[in-house]
């Protein structure tokens, strides 16, 4: 993007990640911007075992490319703690990479809930699925499918039967759905990203050059997904 900026008070002064939510919360209950926000989860990392450097590379890679074809786009990378490595690893990155930290932004929170407990509009969200898209299991599959409650299986079925890792479907999510009332949701993009954990369905068995170009693939067809949506 030729007119970023970086955000230089942000990283001089290492602000906390509570201060961090609220001011990108301010800013996303003043601008309508919730309809064009993208939130998702690290993929692959926390079930799936994959390298959290080599992963935080590649979301800041993925994200920097897309954001420099859309204007008027936010992805921001959701995770649960303040302590989350991933969250500081794709911070680090963004800054040195001189990202506009208003489009690409860390937040910690529960994706569920970020709008009633955070204060951040976001229209669509990404879930780390499993091939079959079903519903628990464990991580941000479990709580995306719990918070949405049936509509989403419903709705899910009607879109796909499985998924191919380092692919990504989307689905519109039901009015009814309690994430959509709460929370604004109106679209969950499923996305299967590469698998490091020999106790999951095709593990890679530590193969990063298989699997560093699946996450790729994984966090392109998500961008890309949400492009088609908000466009
Ligand atoms: N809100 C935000 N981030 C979360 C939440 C949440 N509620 N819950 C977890 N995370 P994972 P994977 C973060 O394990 O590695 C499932 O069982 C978490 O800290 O959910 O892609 C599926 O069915 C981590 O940073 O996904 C698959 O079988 C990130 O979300 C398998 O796990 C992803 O962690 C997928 O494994």
């Amino acid at each position: 993007v030729e007119d970023s900026i970086t955000c230089p008070m942000e990283v001089e002064k290492g602000l906390n990640d509570k201060n961090e939510n609220e001011e990108h919360a301010k800013e996303s209950d003043s601008d309508d911007v919730g309809s064009c926000t993208l939130a998702f989860p690290s993929i692959s990392t926390a079930d799936f075992q994959f390298d959290l450097d080599r992963a935080s590379d590649i979301i800041v890679d993925t994200a920097a490319d897309f954001l420099q074809k859309f204007d008027n786009i936010r992805l921001v990378l959701v995770d649960l703690s303040e302590k989350s490595r991933i969250l500081s690893l794709v911070k680090e990155k963004a800054s040195k990479k001189s990202i506009d930290c208003s489009m690409f932004f860390t937040f910690v929170g529960d994706i569920t809930q970020l709008h009633t407990k955070g204060g951040l509009r976001c229209s669509v969200i990404a879930n780390a699925a499993n091939w079959r898209l079903k519903p628990g299991g464990g991580g941000v599959n479990a709580a995306i499918f719990n918070a949405a409650g049936e509509s989403l299986h419903h709705a899910t079925k009607k879109c796909a039967d499985a998924l191919r890792p380092g692919t990504s479907v989307v689905v519109p999510l039901p009015s009814i759905s309690p994430l959509h009332q709460r929370e604004g949701v109106t679209h969950v993009i499923h996305v299967l990203g590469p698998n490091m954990n020999p106790m999951r369905p095709d593990y890679l068995k530590n193969d990063y050059i298989k699997g560093s170009k699946i996450l790729r693939e994984a966090y392109n067809s998500l961008f890309e997904n949400f492009a088609s949506i908000v466009q």
